[in-house]
């Protein structure tokens, strides 16, 4: 019953706001229904953990910025922007929000999920099938691969890509060709999790958002059973919504520090917060 709640909720959510809600979503929804009345998977994980937050500092974040992805690299948050006509790669100085290196996708591209592994920077796009890699330092554009499906969020663990697609599925892929080497299927104690959105690679675990909730989800990347659920509930007070703005999406980590980041689609802060147990 909170499964079918659930659905109506992201079904309301997707169609009341349009963000990037499309037939294909919905078409995605309605499989996820149907699936959703399947016979659980044999080995069934145990009950996740549950968190909540604690708001550490707010940041600026550009309002304009549709987040697909985003990441913190040496002192500077890297985020890739979605949306034909405004989809960008950028630098962002996390001080003052502002914009120090940034380049733009052709507009017939929408721009998706962003990971740097050994000094490049891999870009995903929705529905165009096609990931653009770029040379961190100079953000030239240096290659491209093509895949089949859809793109959404992107992560690293310093030596493969992981990949969602808004299904249940993570894919595990050879930066080098972009071919997936394996597939995590994503289960809690008591079914598949669909809408795996922005990724993270955090202290051994992959961390998602699931899409048009303010939640994200700890999952272990070797059995893909989530271990852990955090509740970003209440993350913005009434003042910092404005009425253009879209979902929660976008977790950031910076590994020297332990620090973490939160943000959304056209949201105006970015969140550094300390997570802790319910
Ligand atoms: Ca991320």
């Amino acid at each position: 019953m909170k499964y079918l709640f659930t659905i109506l909720a992201a079904m309301g959510v997707m169609f009341s706001c349009g963000g990037r809600g499309t037939a294909s979503k919905a078409a995605a929804v309605s499989g996820a229904q149907e699936r959703a009345t399947s016979a659980p998977t044999a080995e069934m994980p145990s009950k996740p953990r549950n968190y909540t937050y604690r708001i550490v500092k707010e940041l600026p974040h550009d309002p304009e910025a549709y987040t697909q992805g985003l990441f913190w690299h040496e002192g500077y948050l890297y985020e890739g922007t979605g949306r034909n006509g405004s989809s960008s790669l950028r630098k962002v100085d996390p001080a003052t929000g502002r914009v120090v290196q940034s380049v733009e996708l052709e507009r017939k591209y929408f721009g998706e999920g962003i990971a740097m592994l050994d000094g490049l920077i891999y870009q995903l796009t929705w529905t165009e099938g096609r990931a653009f890699v770029y040379d961190a330092a100079t953000f030239r554009r240096t290659g491209s691969f093509s895949y089949d499906g859809e793109g959404w969020g992107l992560t690293t663990d310093g030596r493969r890509l992981y990949m969602s697609d808004g299904s249940e599925n993570i894919f595990v892929r050879d930066p080098a060709t972009f071919r997936a080497e394996r597939t995590i299927t994503v289960t809690n104690d008591r079914r598949n999790l669909y809408y795996l959105n922005e990724l993270e690679w955090i202290d051994g675990e992959i961390w998602a958002n699931i899409y048009t909730l303010a939640e994200v989800v700890k999952i272990d990347p070797e059995t893909g059973h989530v271990t852990g659920i955090i509740d970003f509930g209440g993350l913005q007070s009434p003042s910092d919504r404005s009425p253009r703005q879209d979902v929660f999406n976008g977790i950031a980590h910076d590994p020297a520090t332990g620090n973490i980041y939160v943000t959304g689609k056209l949201w105006n802060k970015i969140y550094q917060v300390e997570i802790i147990e319910k």
